[in-house]
């Protein structure tokens, strides 16, 4: 200890990384006597163009992430089974070795990529991630988008042209929010980018608005909602299909004169979705049929309505068409892309719906290539995570052989973790770009940390997408690199040179470069961008001023010629990175816009509301309404306000208090299968069975159970010390990997069929 007392030095502005609402901070940074910098205070940003102030418990804790000592700080390579740190230039000298073995034995087939979630939060790893696939030669790509919301974006793709075109609710003039399978209390929101969730929805509410919950649990949000409709889980599909078969029957459809112009296969859904009376899914759905006319008639008749999906409609079987019939609805409804309704965001740094030509495109397709073992179709350029576990053990041609996971821990978050397990000990060498010796990471032979979040910039280029205001946010560093310490993006690029044969002392620039100069040649060439037809070497010059490169480089190119860029001069006070640099609190471009039919990429330049692959499903979703019923006991998740995910969970102030990882039981199916409060059960599925303590609670519906994902820590190997104190089990083990979404390739995460019993 030096003695000095700290004194604040600085206030530094960061957006918050953790989860999709993407709040504003205000960091207090204080300096010591010898120099060294430490955050003493993080609170919410009450200046944030956004988030104005709100604040969750998590945001708070970025402090304890830097400072946590099981953050690892150097690389690790596995020898005699241990991890030992090394120097940067060992651990590289292992990749290269690791990985060109694995090339020259198997060929580049036989290389696999997972991408977790917090890349889709690092703009080092957005940008950059691409290279890698290139780089590596491969399209074995794996992600979290299989296990969370890859149903959204086929629906998109098939409906609108572009699988980022998600409609979002225009929660701030909505007048009647319908949520299926969302509890943004504890979520704070996704595919849908709006700080304070629950404050806009108190908002609404406060209006005169109101609020209806799916859930099969009295979750945050079903409890402060003006009705609850605990419905069967798995079953959402026909609910909506019975709403939007009320609203046709009772001549309601009515989807307004800014749709009908642009809209294709209306009558096909009417007819297809004939058989979907409210009383044919009743019991199917656990909801009166009267209850389902009635909410139909209700969102016809408010000014305006919005019906939003997320995790409990999505990782189902189902999840596609739900997510489509949640468009049905909507469109039906006549509230498709109007204020209050569901709308589309304008991304301020461009992105595939600004692309490309206006009001109509190459459309949307899978099947580019199957899955070499269950034959399932590629999807938005990758294959389903629940495959990744027999792609690595079957053997043949192009079995996997060499895995990098960056930001992932597919071990706690993906179907039949027993199965992957086994899976991860078989791999011929393994790489991990992460910044924790976790349950994924402890396979791996080499581990190559990342800054921490307030040692990154941040712009949420993907999040932005899906926002309910159009504003961009750019945020630097807040603490300089630990010494020696790569940038996540130079990490990534180091990865791909050695991959590319170009070796580990080759420069990470050229990586950069190549990646800034195809982004500036696609967007000259892009008709629609406001740099059409300049010369592409002249941009990459220009937003390579003041020394700029990596990822700011090429968000400025970005920004630049996006929607409501500077376009290089032909609008001095448009978006570029120094105008956000200038306004660290954000910059506000307004409520959403309508976007119709610009923002269409369909051949046809159509609304294909009546897409063949969707209404094709509507054969499989008549089969489930008896199956669904036949289910007597099933298995669902759940989200808590302190938590993300799998990774957050070595921080003491958030998983303090009462253990979460229960086991959510009604009290009558407790009392028939003989459970008690606060005692252990058995959870068991046609892949693996965990044991968990039970607790007893009316907020379920009966014949539901719910266990939480992202727990099951502890595991011999991992350095996780806090997590390891209330480990909780792995719900995972319970998922069934080849349970999933036909159209999507996404896992079944809810609903799954269980057999519990007291342990
Ligand atoms: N605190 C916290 N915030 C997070 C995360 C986190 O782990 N913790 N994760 C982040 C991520 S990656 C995501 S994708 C988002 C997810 O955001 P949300 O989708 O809002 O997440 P959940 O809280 O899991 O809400 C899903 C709800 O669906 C319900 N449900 C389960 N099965 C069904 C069903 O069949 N039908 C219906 N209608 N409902 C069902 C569950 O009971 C649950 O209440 O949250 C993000 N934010
Ligand atoms: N049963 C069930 N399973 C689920 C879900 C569910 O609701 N139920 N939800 C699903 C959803 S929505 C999602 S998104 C997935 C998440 O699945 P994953 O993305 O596979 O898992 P995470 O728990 O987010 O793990 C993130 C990993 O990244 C590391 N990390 C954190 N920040 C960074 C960073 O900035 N850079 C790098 N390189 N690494 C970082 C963490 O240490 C951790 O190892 O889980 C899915 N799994
Ligand atoms: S809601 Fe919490 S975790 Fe999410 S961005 Fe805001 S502060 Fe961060
Ligand atoms: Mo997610």
């Amino acid at each position: 200890m030096t003695g000095a007392t700290a004194q604040p030095t600085r206030i530094a502005l960061r957006t918050c990384p953790l989860c999709e609402a993407g709040c504003g901070l205000e960091i207090t940074v204080a300096r010591d006597a010898d120099g060294a910098e430490t955050v003493t205070r993080i609170r919410g940003d009450r200046d944030d163009v956004f988030s104005k102030g709100f604040i969750c418990p998590k945001g708070s804790t970025l402090r304890q992430l830097h400072e946590d000592p099981d953050r690892l700080r150097r690389p690790l390579v596995k020898r005699d089974g241990v991890h030992v740190e090394v120097s940067w230039d060992e651990a590289w000298a292992v990749v290269e070795h690791g990985l060109g073995d694995a090339i020259e034995r198997h060929g580049r087939d036989a290389l696999a990529v997972y991408l977790g979630n917090p890349t889709a939060h690092s703009l080092g790893a957005m940008m950059f991630t691409r290279a890698l696939m290139t780089g590596l030669g491969t399209r074995q790509r794996y992600s979290a988008s299989t296990v969370d919301q890859m149903p959204r974006h086929v629906a998109a793709g098939y409906v609108f042209g572009s699988p980022v075109a998600v409609p979002v609710p225009d929660l701030d003039r909505t007048d009647f929010l319908l949520v299926l399978g969302a509890n943004p209390y504890a979520s704070n929101g996704s595919l849908c980018t709006a700080p304070d969730f629950p404050g806009r929805i108190e908002a609404m509410q406060a209006r005169g608005g109101k609020l209806v919950v799916v859930d099969p649990r009295r979750s945050r949000t079903a409890e402060q909602a003006d009705e609850w409709l605990p419905i069967r889980p798995g079953s959402d599909a026909l609910l909506l299909a019975a709403i939007a078969n009320t609203l046709f029957d009772e001549g309601l459809a009515e989807p307004g004169l800014h749709v009908l112009a642009h809209l294709a296969g209306l009558d096909d859904v009417r007819g297809a979705l004939v058989p979907f009376t409210p009383e044919a899914v009743a019991t199917a759905t656990g909801i009166d049929a009267s209850t389902m006319r009635r909410v139909a008639r209700e969102l016809a008749a408010a000014p305006t309505a919005a019906v939003y999906g997320r995790i409990g409609t999505t990782t189902t079987e189902f999840g596609t068409t739900a997510s489509w019939l949640i468009d049905v609805v909507n469109v039906l409804t006549g509230n498709l892309d109007r204020p209050g309704g569901s709308m589309f965001a304008m991304p301020v740094a461009g992105g595939p719906t600004t692309r490309g030509g206006p009001g109509r495109g190459p459309g949307f397709r899978i099947g580019r290539g199957h899955s070499r073992v269950s034959g399932h179709p590629e999807v938005a350029g990758e294959f389903p995570a629940a495959d990744l576990a027999e792609e690595i053990l079957t053997p043949g041609a192009g079995q996997v052989r060499c895995l990098i996971t960056v930001g992932g821990n597919p071990m706690l978050s993906t179907p039949n973790s027993n199965q992957l397990a086994d899976a991860f000990s078989d791999l011929d060498f393994m790489v991990s770009i992460d910044m924790y010796l976790n349950e994924t990471t402890k396979h791996a032979d080499v581990v190559l940390p990342v800054p921490s979040s307030l040692q990154r910039s941040h712009y949420d280029m993907l999040l932005l997408q899906f926002a309910v205001r159009n504003v961009a946010n750019y945020s630097g560093a807040v603490l300089p690199l630990d010494p020696g310490q790569p940038d996540e993006w130079e990490v990534i690029a180091k990865l791909v040179l050695i991959a590319q044969g170009l070796g580990r002392d080759a420069d990470v620039s050229i990586v950069d470069d190549q990646l800034v100069g195809s982004l500036a040649r696609s967007l000259v060439g892009d008709t629609s961008s406001a740099v059409y037809g300049r010369d592409a070497d002249e941009l990459v010059a220009a937003v390579s001023e003041h020394g700029r490169r990596g990822p700011e480089r090429m968000l400025d190119l970005m920004l630049r010629s996006g929607p409501f860029g500077d376009g290089f001069g032909a609008d001095p006070d448009g978006a570029t990175l120094d105008a956000l640099l200038a306004n660290p609190h954000g910059v506000d471009y307004g409520a959403l816009a309508p976007r119709l039919p610009e923002i269409l990429r369909t051949p046809s330049g159509r609304i294909e509301l009546g897409a063949p692959e969707l209404i094709g499903d509507l054969e499989r979703l008549a089969a489930a309404i008896d199956t669904l019923t036949d289910r007597e006991l099933v298995l669902v998740g759940r989200r808590h306000l302190r938590s993300n995910n799998s990774w957050m969970h070595n921080i003491e102030v958030l998983v303090k208090g009462k253990p979460r990882c229960t086991l959510h039981v009604h009290p009558d199916d407790a009392a028939r299968l003989g459970l008690c409060d606060g005692a252990s059960a058995t959870v068991a599925s046609r892949v693996g069975s965990v044991m968990a303590p039970v607790e007893v609670t009316d907020s379920i519906r009966p014949g539901v159970v719910s266990l939480p994902h992202g727990w099951g820590h502890g595991q011999p190997g991992t350095k996780m010390r806090v997590a390891a104190e209330r480990a909780g089990v792995n719900s995972n083990v319970l998922a069934d990997h080849a349970a999933m979404d036909p159209l999507s390739g996404t896992s079944v995460l809810n609903g799954i069929p269980v057999v519990v019993s007291p342990a």
